[in-house]
């Protein structure tokens, strides 16, 4: 039926990011509710993004959109081309509020600080009874972790011991199942030689509609797809797949090797499950209970020291990210404690370096806008630390460029975690590494044009004097680090020339970043 011969009294706008059909919205059909998604440039454009990142926000809500029509509810949908789609949230609504004399705009709390801004504005623009409800995704409020701790430095391990009480996650009378709360330095090992992970599950939508659409609509965006064979999942029954299968082929390996890279899997045993849940297909707390039932029926297969590395992820990680974003934006954005200010090297945007761990990890993000966490934090994250690129641009990389990446928890995790531009809210160190951890960890180094023993000369790998040039720049920030001071004593201890070479190494990197 067409939107304008519709009668309703109120409209409940869901996001690109919203799209959760367990929602207590969903629940009833109410005649007198209109149901409104948009695809809009004010979404598309905020950043570069990566084309599958487009490309399976549209789908997904195209299929949220069928869904709720399945279900009896009226929708109007904006596609990107359509000729009255006026691009942006407020003046798609207007038009529709004035003719339809709508009376009530509902909306879920979004998850990003510039919408939220926008929205508390709506009342007075439109000039109608605006009212925001909860998103029921998370487990934690937006000012959960700020009202625990105060002005306090908000340790993620406190924060996550407190949720496992609050929600008797992995608790047996009070005091955490088995006595210990955290298995983190058992998740550490590298791949055994010839061992090979599961293959992921991938789907095969053909996408290539909504392709050209994006392409006629002019949406300048970027990485690779095949769009007759997009292969993320876009709607709930599929994320349940995913979730499905980390359950019975990943987690029995998943706190093993959560930090191993590896040339022949891009994966490893991650869940790659973060697109379907950030969009809200699939909710925390069912993957959680998921993964604890997995665990308590196959205690032989699973122990659990896997099952807690992935619980703390999401019930720890996941929501004290959020945490954090909701209590220190919008002056988070605009951090720089290191007062980095270089460019990315340009070959963050096609891949072409000879540093093969930096190329693989960058190419694979540009096919699959995917990475691993050990890939983002200490491959590309690592590098751009230590060439001290702007966190603006290094920003915009991670926001752009990842399927699953949404502000309030790419930021938390690149500015904070990754780029110590915090000033350690989030980390209590900074994370850079040499060739040493890279090759400790996988197998990039193997092939790689240079030499991961080498600190200086020719073929020297430059994470290994871009490592010291790091400290050696930042002495007086992190000389008193308890958990870094021990690197400032064996920089002291070698040798004055060998120092010099190292220094002038890197300043030879650091003046030829776009050709490394
Ligand atoms: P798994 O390794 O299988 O973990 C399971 C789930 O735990 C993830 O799906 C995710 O929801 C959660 N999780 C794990 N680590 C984190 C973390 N550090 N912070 C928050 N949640 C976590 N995650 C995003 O969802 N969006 C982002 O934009 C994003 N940007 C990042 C940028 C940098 C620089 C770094 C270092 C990390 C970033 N992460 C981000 C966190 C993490 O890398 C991804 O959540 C993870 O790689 C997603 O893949 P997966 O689903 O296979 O995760
Ligand atoms: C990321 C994104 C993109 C690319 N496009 C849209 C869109 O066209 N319409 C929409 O409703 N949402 C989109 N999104 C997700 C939003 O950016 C997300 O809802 C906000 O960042 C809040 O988290
Ligand atoms: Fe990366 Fe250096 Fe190893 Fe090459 S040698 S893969 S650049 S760490």
């Amino acid at each position: 039926m067409c939107c304008c011969l519709i009668v309703v009294k109120k409209i409940r706008l869901v996001l690109g990011d919203q799209l959760n059909e367990n929602h207590s919205w969903f629940k009833e059909v109410d005649d007198d509710c209109l149901y409104v998604l948009m695809e809009v440039r004010q979404e598309t454009d905020y950043v570069k993004h990566h084309i599958q990142k487009i490309l399976g926000i549209f789908a997904a809500m195209r299929a949220f959109q069928q869904t709720l029509l399945d279900k009896g509810h009226k929708v109007k949908y904006f596609k990107i081309g359509d000729k009255e789609n006026l691009q942006s949230f407020r003046k798609n609504l207007e038009p529709i509020i004035k003719t339809k004399n709508i009376q009530l705009l509902e909306y879920q709390e979004p998850d990003e600080y510039r919408l939220d801004q926008d929205f508390k504005q709506l009342s007075q623009v439109l000039e109608i009874k605006v009212r925001m409800v909860s998103s029921e995704h998370f487990l934690s409020s937006r000012d959960t972790l700020s009202s625990l701790f105060g002005d306090k430095n908000f340790l993620m391990e406190s924060f996550y011991r407190k949720m496992r009480k609050d929600h008797d996650i992995l608790m047996e009378h009070n005091k955490p199942v088995s006595g210990k709360w955290n298995y983190d330095k058992e998740n550490r090992k590298k791949l055994p030689k010839g061992h090979q992970p599961p293959a992921p599950i991938q789907y095969c939508h053909n996408l290539t509609e909504i392709l050209n659409e994006i392409n006629t609509s002019g949406i300048s965006h970027f990485g690779n797809v095949d769009a007759k064979r997009f292969i993320w999942p876009i709607n709930r029954d599929e994320a349940l797949e995913v979730v499905n299968f980390f359950m019975a082929e990943l987690l029995q390996h998943f706190g093993d090797f959560q930090d191993a890279m590896s040339t022949t899997s891009w994966s490893v045993y991650h869940s790659r499950i973060s697109f379907a849940m950030n969009i809200k297909l699939i909710s925390p707390k069912e993957v959680i209970d998921s993964a604890i039932e997995t665990w308590k029926k196959n205690p032989d297969i699973i122990s659990l020291s896997q099952v807690e590395g992935f619980v703390r992820q999401i019930l720890g990680w996941r929501e004290y990210m959020r945490g954090v974003y909701w209590a220190k934006m919008p002056d988070y954005g605009n951090l720089n404690e290191l007062n980095h200010e270089n460019k990315l090297p340009s070959w963050f945007w096609d891949g072409k370096t000879k540093m093969n761990c930096q190329k693989l990890a960058i190419n694979q993000s540009l096919n699959f806008a995917y990475a691993h966490h050990i890939q983002r934090l200490m491959v590309t994250g690592n590098f751009a630390l230590l060439a001290g690129v702007h966190p603006d641009e290094i920003d915009a990389w991670y926001l752009g460029i990842y399927i699953d990446a949404f502000e309030w928890v790419e930021i938390t995790n690149t500015r904070g975690m990754s780029q110590f531009a915090d000033g350690g809210i989030v980390g209590t160190k900074p994370y850079v590494a040499s060739a040493n951890y890279i090759n400790k960890m996988g197998d990039y180094c193997n092939n790689c044009y240079y030499d991961k023993k080498e600190k200086f000369g020719q073929k020297a790998c430059p994470l290994n004097s871009l490592y010291w040039n790091f400290y050696d720049l930042h002495r007086k920030r992190f000389i008193d680090n308890p958990r870094v001071n021990m690197m400032y004593r064996v920089w002291d201890k070698k040798d004055a020339q060998e120092k010099v070479k190292i220094l002038e190494q890197a300043e030879v990197y650091l003046s030829n970043i776009d050709n490394l």
